[in-house]
């Protein structure tokens, strides 16, 4: 049996799939939920023949937002001194390996933010996206107000932050929130296809292209041009280098050992 209750973990190649399931809430997420993400993806960070993870969730929804029902009750005092599930909530910002989010559909308050913490979004024709907090008295809080911002503008996050309107997949892909839209029937096909791609590819240089995209949203262009060529300096120290350059030239495909 499972040893999650709200998640289906499985591998296809070198992908491992994580699905949110909670089919009597829209996968929300509880307590429990993200403490089993967290461990999954731990699992797959930590298992050799996996290169590139999936996040989904099951039936119509990716994941519509924090448990309203868990976090009704709690008060000011108990969500400031517990930090409020930061700790279970911020694993996907952690892993070293692409994490690719395939939003199949309502992807709400803190399932909006987790699939921003994705390294990539391909999102489903049935995709919705919203940050609807200021209609249950609150804001975003696992970096909705600051990943949307520096992802889409400060014009569209306002926008979507202070009236809480959603927001359907085309939107999302002419804002540059999502990379790729599929009819829903496709999107789990081909975005495992894409993790398979970047799978196979020499791990070393897969890890370093993520940290250095991911270093552009927190330093300035002089220091991030910096880092980006460092990691390309150190990259020439790697197996893979050699034989995906070598490979090249002799006209084969390469093969890359994450070496
Ligand atoms: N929490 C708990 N239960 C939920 C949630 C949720 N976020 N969303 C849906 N459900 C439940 C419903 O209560 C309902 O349960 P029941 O059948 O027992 O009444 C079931 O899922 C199905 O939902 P609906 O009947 O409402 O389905 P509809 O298709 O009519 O509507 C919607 C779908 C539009 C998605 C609607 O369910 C909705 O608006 N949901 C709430 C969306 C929302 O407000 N999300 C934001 C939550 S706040 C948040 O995410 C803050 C994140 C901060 C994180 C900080 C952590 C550190």
């Amino acid at each position: 049996m499972s040893e999650y209750q709200c998640l289906k973990v499985e591998t296809r190649g070198r992908v491992g799939i994580i699905t949110m399931y909670r089919p009597e809430a829209l996968n929300a997420l509880n307590n429990q939920l993200t403490s089993e993400i967290t461990a999954a993806l731990r699992a797959f960070e930590a298992d050799p023949d996996i290169g590139a993870m999936i996040l989904t969730g099951d039936g119509k929804a990716f994941a519509a937002g924090a448990d309203i029902k868990e976090m009704q009750p709690k008060t000011f005092s108990v969500v400031y001194s517990e930090e409020f599930i930061t700790a279970t909530w911020e694993e996907l910002t952690r892993t070293r390996k692409p994490v690719i989010a395939a939003v199949n559909g309502f992807a709400l308050g803190g399932g909006c933010e987790f699939a921003m913490m994705c390294d990539t979004i391909f999102a489903s024709e049935k995709a919705k996206f919203g940050q609807p907090e200021i209609k249950l008295g609150v804001i975003p809080g696992s970096g909705g107000t600051q990943r949307l911002t520096r992802f889409v503008g400060k014009a569209v996050a306002m926008d979507m932050i202070l009236t809480g309107r959603m927001i359907d997949a085309e939107e999302a892909l002419r804002i540059g929130l999502v990379a790729r839209v599929y009819p829903p029937e496709q999107l789990m096909e081909e975005t495992i296809k894409a993790a398979e791609q970047i799978a196979n590819y020499g791990a070393l240089a897969v890890m370093a292209a993520k940290e250095t995209v991911n270093r552009a949203y927190e330093t300035t262009m002089s220091e991030g041009v910096r880092f980006e060529r460092r990691l390309f300096h150190g990259l020439f120290g790697t197996a893979d280098q050699q034989e995906g350059m070598a490979a090249f030239l002799e006209k084969r495909e390469a093969k890359f050992t994450g070496r």
